[in-house]
């Protein structure tokens, strides 16, 4: 979000009448701001709120309309509260095709929705950074498929969803050269191209594959929105830079008075892929499973993805003229407005689907970009919005035909009306808003009651925390003709864009433990009677369950410097919020949180002799300081035996003690 810093210099001056110094919001929360958004204790919130991460990589998830944190769900970067990516079960979950990834820059989020409704059993996140898109388990509330997506860079105009949920998408921020990389950044016109990739997704099992990659001329892709209704079939991506400068963005990617909306016909898609038309192009990537059965992830390689040329294969990809350097690019309720917001420009162009139909029909071509035929702007404009703001980025919509575009640079959320385009509210937020977000306002069915805002920049806002602040989210009730501001409360992360659901969609169907008799983790130790130590040559394996208050075996000797041993913790509860922690002194790595019911594992080498204690983490009893134990090490070769065991059954030794 700093590139639009630099992007605004231009009209700094008026950012910072406008931007920057609005009055106290305590002037315009009305008095019965506060009583709209309790949530009296033990009470429930109405819906449940999926914020991105932002730099850190990972989702928050929120209370609404309360702002109360609930959990932050681990996704693209590690995340030593849980051990997500130190455990060795969820290591392979930050795989990619170059590696372990342990952080991630998460942008946006999908629902996935059956019939234009969200459905509530799935949610997709993207990697901006290194191209990948998550799917989460709602009802775990666990990553549950990490997939890389090749011939991409800046995985930006992603996750969005079909409103069946047959696609995701992800649309390369960077153009990249697709086959030989090694070229010059100055050859960018010849050799570079953006990529859209159409992810399918299992009906079943919400499983992703990469279905086919359209190659598009070297751009930006920066946005999307999947068409719906009778747009259904269509995803539209919003561009920069189709200047194709390769350098100094900021001045020669704005050059032209428009760029475009990339409208891709994905049904006209499968048809080619089905009739062969599509070419097979060798790459790699990765493919990451987590399998709640074994409690681990496995990483799969990928080889192989069929591409699709547009400018051989006709009637596959349109253009349509949308003024300056658009961010969003949002499609209506009703599936017929697509509204595409140039962050330059004075006015929000609305486009009309039917228009665009009868153009394509037509033929009412204004020229062509690298053999792509693009559209006559006024053959496709249904109007457009006049001085609706500056810095227009993303629009949302209610349930009763009004859309909500956001301002970064003058600070605001403008209220229109979609038939007659007229501007009907605005409200300050604090301040530079990006994103904003009305519960299910990118369905066929918004929720209505609720606008939230997503703020880069607070400022005055908080208490001062040294020179980073926290940002925010604000909450607007949008009930009545006018937008009410009803709360602000600081967000972990930088917010970019969110999902709202309903909470009676998620929360029945919310998981509460594992069953241990499903347990399939190879290392799972069924009761305490079959816990043990075992070693092969350097390798020992601590066969551990956890219940209250004891981890068992407490006392292990017969380990030597040298030897890389394996905590396979299990634990054995099968009670609802009792998970155990387990953590050894000096570790290079993070804690186990272990779930009732579920297997973890903690590679652990020691690095000096003597005794080494560990202990659970989460307070899960009275007698949870008692939790504990010992680790002996000692130095190569030494006589010690290899021992184990609780209270005074410390066993024999099972297997002879290494050399
Ligand atoms: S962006 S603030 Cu990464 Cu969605 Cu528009
Ligand atoms: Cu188990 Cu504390």
């Amino acid at each position: 979000m700093k590139r639009f810093l630099g992007l605004f210099c231009i009209l700094g001056a008026v950012a910072s009448i406008q931007g920057c110094k609005m009055k106290n919001a305590g002037s315009v929360v009305e008095g019965d701001a506060a009583s709209k958004v309790y949530v009296a204790p033990g009470k429930y919130d109405e819906l449940y709120n999926f914020v991105s991460g932002g730099f850190n990589g990972q989702v928050s998830v929120y209370g609404l309309p309360s702002g109360r944190l609930l959990k932050i769900i681990p996704v693209f970067s590690v995340n030593p509260e849980s051990g997500y990516g130190y455990s060795e079960e969820s290591k392979p979950m930050l795989t990619t095709s170059q590696g372990f990834v342990p952080w991630d820059d998460q942008h946006h989020l999908a629902l996935s929705q059956t019939n234009g409704e969200q459905d509530g059993r799935w949610l997709f996140a993207n990697a901006n950074n290194s191209p990948r898109i998550a799917r989460i388990d709602l009802k775990s509330f666990r990553t549950a498929e990490i997939l890389e997506i090749p011939n991409s860079a800046g995985n930006h105009s992603s996750p969005f969803i079909t409103e069946n949920t047959e696609y995701t998408i992800a649309g390369t921020r960077f153009s990249v050269p697709v086959g030989n990389e090694d070229v010059p950044v100055s050859s960018f016109k010849d050799n570079f191209k953006s990529t859209a990739s159409f992810i399918s997704i299992d009906k079943e099992s919400g499983r992703m594959k990469i279905a086919f990659q359209i190659i598009l001329p070297g751009m930006d892709l920066d946005l999307s929105r999947a068409g719906k209704g009778p747009s259904h079939g269509w995803f539209f991506f919003s561009t920069y830079n189709t200047e194709q400068a390769h350098t100094l963005l900021e001045v020669n990617a704005s050059k032209k008075d428009k760029d475009y909306i990339v409208a891709v016909n994905w049904k006209k898609a499968e048809e080619y892929v089905k009739a062969g038309k599509g070419k097979k192009l060798k790459t790699s990537y990765v493919h990451n499973v987590w399998n709640e059965e074994t409690h681990s992830a496995v990483s799969t390689k990928e080889t192989e993805v069929i591409t699709l040329d547009p400018a051989e294969l006709k009637d596959l990809v349109y253009m349509i003229p949308c003024p300056k350097s658009p961010h969003g690019c949002d499609v209506d309720p009703s599936g017929e407005y697509i509204v595409g917001s140039g962050k330059l420009a004075a006015l929000i162009p609305v486009f009309s689907f039917s228009k665009l139909q009868d153009a394509i029909s037509k033929k009412q071509f204004e020229g062509e970009y690298h053999n792509i035929p693009v559209l006559d702007y006024t053959k496709v404009l249904y109007g457009e919005v006049q001085k609706p703001g500056l810095g227009p980025l993303h629009t949302e919509f209610d349930d009763k035909g009004n859309a909500y575009t956001s301002f970064f640079i003058s600070s605001e959320i403008v209220k229109w009306n979609l038939k007659d385009l007229k501007i009907l509210d605005r409200v300050p937020t604090f301040y530079s808003i990006g994103h904003l977000m009305v519960p299910g306002g990118d369905t066929r069915k918004p929720y209505g009651k609720y606008v939230m805002a997503y703020n880069k920049i607070t400022k005055d806002r908080y208490l001062p925390t040294g020179p980073e602040l926290a940002q925010s989210a604000q909450l607007y009730s949008i009930e009545g003709d006018k937008m009410k501001l009803l709360l602000d409360f600081p967000t972990v992360g930088e917010p970019h864009y969110a999902q709202a659901i309903p909470a009676e969609k998620v929360r029945d169907k919310s998981i509460k433990i594992f069953d241990i008799f499903k347990n399939k983790n190879p290392y799972v130790t069924m009761g305490e009677k079959n816990a043990k130590v075992t070693r092969k040559g350097n390798r020992v394996d601590v066969y551990m369950t956890a219940i209250r208050s004891h981890l068992n075996p407490d006392n292990i000797e017969g380990v030597f410097l040298g030897d890389t041993v394996y905590f396979h913790v299990t634990n054995l509860e099968q009670d609802w919020d009792i998970p155990h922690g387990f953590a050894i002194k000096h570790a290079a790595s993070a804690e186990l949180l272990i779930m009732p019911g579920e297997t973890a594992t903690l590679k652990y080498v020691p690095t000096r002799v003597g005794i080494v204690p560990f202990y659970c983490t989460d307070f899960c009893s009275a007698l949870h300081q008692e939790m504990q134990g010992y680790l002996r090490v000692s130095p190569r070769g030494a006589k010690v035996p290899l021992k184990f065991g609780i209270g005074e059954s410390v066993s024999a030794p099972t297997v002879a003690a290494a050399k």
